[in-house]
């Protein structure tokens, strides 16, 4: 094997987007993951940058740890796109630097980490920080129990952002005559029936609703039978952590739905992130036996706003709730987590 853990970071302790000290948060997310991780096993850790870490910064950041190496990126919106299409700003917030970000980690990631000689990664971000010990070596793992795909967290994307995207992959794998294993699972089709059937009492109710689930299963593997598109429930991998078998997203199949999704442009005009398609590619084209939760170890992510939080938060690892960093975190901010699950 020959997995790597990759970063995207910022030399700033304001980056544009959310005015966040971001080389800090870096600093204290990779001393989080030398010290619980990978001072044991040793990944290089690759960290991409837009050439903002001079030689110096480097040194800083790298502190001797000499898996740490840095990746120069030059970022260009793609020929096939209008410039004049595309807003500076998406919703006045999300910047060009944030949806090549997007990106970046929805196509141009698996090839240049193929092309490194890498087979398998972890994604980091700047604000994702590991609170507890992991003695197990990840990469291997997965392998040996047959996953593709790993996540810790899942998170309830906003209809704003996700707006058209699950008509647009419905109608990509209709035309293509695929047959996902679980994304239509995740349609309410029937959603508007269980709430009748579960305003009705014992035996019938439990009756209607097997019956419903038949059909909804039934319906939803059938290509002759397709559902009706409902609303998608929404619910992704949060990606800010995320480890992944690189082939799995060379295959052709993957390859076409990543660059359908590309040349649509849905990144950059309607700000759909990396993690709404991942979701859908994992969903589509692995059983749900290869696709695996992490919980037994505590991570934190979290969005905050005026000393708020508006997103994310930490997620103990199962036996960890003790964890110092789950309780100054919820000391802090009141509450663990907003609009995800663990
Ligand atoms: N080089 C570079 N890196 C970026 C840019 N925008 C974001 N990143 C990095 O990409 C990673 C993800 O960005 P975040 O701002 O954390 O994105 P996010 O997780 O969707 O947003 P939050 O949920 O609010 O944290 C972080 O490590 C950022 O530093 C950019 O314009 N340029
Ligand atoms: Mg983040």
């Amino acid at each position: 094997m020959n997995p790597c853990i990759v970063y995207l970071a910022q030399n700033t302790s304001k980056d544009l987007q959310y005015g966040r000290d971001s080389r800090s948060m870096l600093e204290e997310s990779l001393d989080l993951l030398f010290e619980n991780y990978n001072d044991q096993f040793g990944h290089d850790v690759l960290i991409f940058h837009e050439g903002d870490f001079d030689p110096i910064s480097q040194k800083e950041i790298a502190r001797g740890r000499k898996e740490i190496k840095f990746h120069t990126l030059k970022f260009e919106l793609p020929d096939f796109l209008n410039p004049s299409e595309i807003p500076d700003k998406w919703d006045g917030i999300f910047g060009m630097g944030y949806r090549h970000m997007m990106r970046f980690y929805s196509l141009t990631i698996f090839d240049f980490l193929k092309n490194q000689g890498y087979d398998w990664f972890i994604r980091m971000d700047d604000d994702s920080f590991i609170h507890s010990k992991i003695d197990y070596n990840l990469f291997e793992f997965m392998a040996e129990n047959g996953f593709e795909y790993g996540y810790r967290v899942i998170t309830k994307e906003p209809e704003r952002t996700s707006h058209g995207f699950s008509e647009m992959i419905l109608a990509y794998i209709k035309a293509e005559r695929i047959k996902p294993h679980t994304f239509l699972e995740n349609f309410d089709a029937s959603a508007k029936l269980n709430n009748e059937a579960f305003s009705m009492k014992g035996k019938i109710k439990r009756k209607v609703l097997s019956v419903i689930d038949y059909m909804a299963t039934k319906l939803n593997h059938d290509l002759n039978n397709w559902p009706e598109p409902r609303e998608w429930n929404r619910w992704t991998f949060y990606t800010n952590f995320l480890i992944t078998r690189i082939d799995f997203w060379l295959r052709p199949d993957v390859q076409s739905l990543l660059h359908h999704f590309d040349r649509v442009g849905g990144g950059y005009k309607y700000r759909w992130g990396d993690h709404i398609l991942q979701t859908a590619v994992t969903q589509i084209f692995l059983p749900e036996s290869k696709v695996y939760k992490f919980v037994d170890w505590t991570y934190e992510h979290a969005t905050v706003k005026n000393g708020k939080l508006d997103w994310g938060g930490i997620y103990p690892g199962k036996d960890d709730e003790a964890n110092p960093a789950v309780i100054d975190f919820e000391k802090k901010y009141g509450i663990r987590k907003l609009n995800s699950s663990f």
